[in-house]
Formats: C-alpha cells, sequence, structure tokens
C-alpha cells in the first residue's frame, strides 16, 4: 500500500531497489546530512569538494519499488527534492553539460528536471527543498488501483573526454508518498 520507507526513517533504504553505474565515483546511501523531514533521506550522486582540477566521473544513480496506487479518490504521487549541481558550460561545444533529475512511472519518463548553467566550482545551483507532484488519477494514464514500478533517477553525464572536467552533482530525496 504505498510507499514503503519513502521517508528512510528506518536509517536505510529498505523497501528500495537501488542502483549505481559501477566503476565510477557515484555515491549511493542515506544520509543525515540534509533531509526534507525527519533525520534520514536518501542521497545519490557524486558528493564532492568541488575542483577544477578533479576529472569526476558521472553515472546514473536510481531508487526504485514497485507502490500499490489507491483504488479510489485522487492519489497523488510526492516526491521532495534537492538538488545540487556545480555542472559548467562548456566553451569547446557552446553548451552546458546537464544534470537530470528523472522520475519513471513503469518505464514512462513523467518528469525531467535539468540543471540550469552553472558558472563553476564558485557558484552552485541548488534547487532548495521542492515537491514534485503529480495526479495519478489524470488522462493520459489513470494509474488508480494499480501496481507501478516508480524509479527516481540521478543521471550525471559521463566524462567522455580528458579536457572536461565534470563538476560534482547530487541528489537528495525524501518524503516520498502516494496517498
Ligand atoms: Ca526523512
Amino acid at each position: 500500500m504505498g510507499v514503503t520507507n519513502g521517508n528512510f526513517e528506518t536509517g536505510d533504504q529498505g523497501g528500495w531497489t537501488t542502483f549505481v553505474t559501477s566503476g565510477r565515483d557515484l555515491t549511493m546511501q542515506v544520509s543525515e546530512t540534509d533531509k526534507h523531514g525527519g533525520q534520514y533521506s536518501t542521497l545519490m550522486g557524486n558528493v564532492f569538494t568541488c575542483d577544477d582540477s578533479h576529472p569526476y566521473e558521472g553515472g546514473k544513480a536510481y531508487i526504485q519499488q514497485t507502490i500499490s496506487v489507491p483504488s479510489t479518490g485522487s492519489p497523488v504521487l510526492t516526491v521532495w527534492y534537492n538538488f545540487t549541481t556545480y555542472q559548467q558550460w562548456d566553451p569547446w561545444y557552446g553548451r552546458g553539460f546537464s544534470d537530470y533529475i528523472r522520475i519513471w512511472l513503469d518505464s514512462v519518463l513523467v518528469r525531467m528536471y535539468a540543471n540550469a548553467k552553472s558558472s563553476g566550482c564558485g557558484s552552485p545551483q541548488t534547487t532548495g527543498w521542492t515537491p514534485f507532484t503529480m495526479n495519478l488519477a489524470q488522462a493520459p494514464t489513470d494509474y488508480r488501483g494499480r501496481d507501478v514500478v516508480l524509479r527516481i533517477e540521478s543521471l550525471h553525464p559521463c566524462r567522455f573526454r580528458p579536457t572536461i572536467y565534470f563538476k560534482p552533482a547530487w541528489l537528495y530525496v525524501d518524503d516520498i508518498s502516494c496517498a
């Protein structure tokens, strides 16, 4: 029923399947450092002090679980997130390399948030704690009464040429509910 351990107050990621790209500088853990409520949140991404000379390697991290959407009423999916990035404009390509929060329901992307351009290590972009909400009874898909795979993902670009040093970016999530 609803979301299991959506607030991480068990002090672990019980109820969730976790994934991180292997061999990269990625973190996936519960954290007491920053949370929306209670004592714990989940932290994923590249968590470093920003250093212009260090080549961080990105990748993907996500938490996932199958949620049972209530069959009646107007159930709403809520995900609180706090996203910080130092990702930087790349003068070679003339564009920024974005970091992404992606929320999936049954392998359908229902929300993507990309960072705005940062000016590098001195100027992180942060969303602050922000709610994503989605009415699960609304067209085009009425999810009521269904078991749905919810995935919350932090996507960080990979370093693909040695002169580009990607900057750290990390995502806190907490108070994930479906009611
Ligand atoms: Ca919490």
